[in-house]
């Protein structure tokens, strides 16, 4: 199989040897690792998150795109490409990975201290480590910049007090960079999950990414010693570059997911018989498949255009908001549009394609949610700001 199903445009010639290796070695871990338990993961609500991120860890994925301290140093389209893969299989561990490397190991990386980086980065790349990474709180989501999170002086210490909500990882992590107000600036900090007055609490009763842990934060004057601030950080910009990160995976990511849904319709369609056909040889549905496989093929190129700009530097804040909302709005497309094809199999968990839909519908919110992407492009169109 090349990258989309039957390659149409043969975008496999748009890459590297190299690329197609990681690519393939990617997709062989999913095929092994994942595919054949993700269901069963789904439906139970859990998932081995860190034996995950260990295995993930010994082929390089955490903080693939970072350099030193034990990553890998790969591209940004190498790093889009795994994240397809991976979300082949599923969201939720897509996600395990890219708030692993793009979100919590990006922020040390980039305005951690040299002791920070030391002492968390290698851990964190093996997957002995695992990080989550706290923006969103129970009241503030769209809009971080009114996070009530603060962190105070005491002393030499920070005192941290809030809460953060749906936080990937958080229940299982080691580790958490949290974003809290000190006065009227926002600032990052490095926090050990076992510290004193930092609990996580499992969110229950999700019916999109089950396959991923997600949880609740609080810290009750949670004392940390004064080098847990991140000292590069400074102001709302940190965090928003780390999500810059994350929405490239993301970008690439969500094609996975349509793509493992595409070619479930047409493997179905071609072997499912009504009326003493396939039903795959009835017009709609090939006009179904046709418009489905045209998008994803221009998706793709969106995101591998969006990566070679990144590889080059030059890539910005709004590019990956229409990447992240033209990809997955029109992966969630697909994926519910491949599960009438499926008649009633559609709904089963036998099939992938409502577990892909269903966890679409996180991806799409999370990471900025499709209006914050379109008012993003919107306020680039237009310079006029309408999130107030
Ligand atoms: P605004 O005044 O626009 O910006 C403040 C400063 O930040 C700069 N900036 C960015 N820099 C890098 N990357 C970006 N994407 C940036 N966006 C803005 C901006 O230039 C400015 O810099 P400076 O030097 O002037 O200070 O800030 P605002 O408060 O008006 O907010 C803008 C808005 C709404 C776009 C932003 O708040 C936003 O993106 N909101 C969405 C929140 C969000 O996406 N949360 C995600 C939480 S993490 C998550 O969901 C993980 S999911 C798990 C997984 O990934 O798998
Ligand atoms: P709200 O901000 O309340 O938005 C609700 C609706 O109002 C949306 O449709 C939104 O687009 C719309 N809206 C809001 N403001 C405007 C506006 N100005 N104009 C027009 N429409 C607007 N966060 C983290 O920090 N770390 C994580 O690891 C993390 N993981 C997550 C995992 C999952 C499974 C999920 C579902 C979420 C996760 N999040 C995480 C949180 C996620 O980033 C937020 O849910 C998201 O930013 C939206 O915030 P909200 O849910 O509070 O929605």
């Amino acid at each position: 199989m090349g990258t989309l199903p039957l390659d149409l445009i043969n975008v496999d010639s748009l890459h590297s040897d190299e690329e197609l290796q990681i690519r393939s070695v990617v997709r062989q871990v999913v095929d092994d690792r994942v595919r054949p338990h993700v269901a069963r993961w789904y439906e139970e609500g859990r998932v081995p998150a860190r034996e995950l991120a260990r295995e993930f860890g010994k082929l390089g994925l955490l903080g693939m795109h970072l350099t030193g301290y034990g990553c890998a140093g790969a591209s940004a389209v190498a790093y889009g490409l795994a994240c397809m893969e991976l979300e082949a299989g599923d969201s939720g561990v897509r996600s395990l990975v890219s708030v692993q490397g793009s979100l919590a190991m990006y922020a040390i990386w980039r305005f951690g201290s040299d002791e920070q980086k030391q002492r968390w980065l290698p851990l964190m790349a093996t997957g002995e480590a695992v990080g989550c990474f706290g923006l969103t709180e129970p009241d503030h989501g769209s809009d971080p910049a009114s996070m009530t999170t603060r962190a105070r002086r005491s002393g030499d210490d920070w005192l941290l007090s809030g809460t953060k909500m749906w936080i990937t990882n958080a229940p299982i992590a080691d580790v958490a960079v949290i974003w809290a107000r000190v006065d009227e600036r926002v600032a990052g900090f490095v926090v050990p999950m076992d510290t004193p007055g930092v609990t996580a609490r499992e969110i229950g009763h999700k019916l999109s990414l089950r396959a991923s842990s997600t949880g609740e934060v609080v810290l009750d004057d949670a004392r940390l010693p004064a080098s847990a601030i991140l000292p590069e950080a400074s102001g709302l910009k940190a965090p928003l570059s780390c999500l810059t990160e994350a929405r490239q995976g993301i970008t690439w990511g969500s094609l996975g997911a349509a793509r493992d849904c595409l070619h479930t319709a047409i493997a179905y369609s071609t072997s499912r018989e009504q009326f003493g056909r396939p039903i795959a040889s009835f017009q709609l549905t090939q006009a179904k498949l046709a418009d489905m496989a045209v998008e994803l093929h221009k998706g793709y190129l969106l995101a591998l255009h969006l990566s070679r700009l990144a590889d080059a530097g030059t890539l910005r804040p709004e590019q990956v908001s229409v990447g992240k909302l033209n990809n997955v709005r029109e992966a969630l497309a697909i994926a519910r549009q491949c599960r009438t094809i499926l008649g009633a199999n559609g709904i089963s968990g036998e099939y992938p394609v409502l577990r892909h839909a269903n966890n679409l519908e996180s991806v799409l919110t999370y990471e900025g949610t499709s209006e914050i992407h379109q008012l993003i492009i919107g306020q680039r169109l237009t310079d006029l700001p309408a999130f107030i």
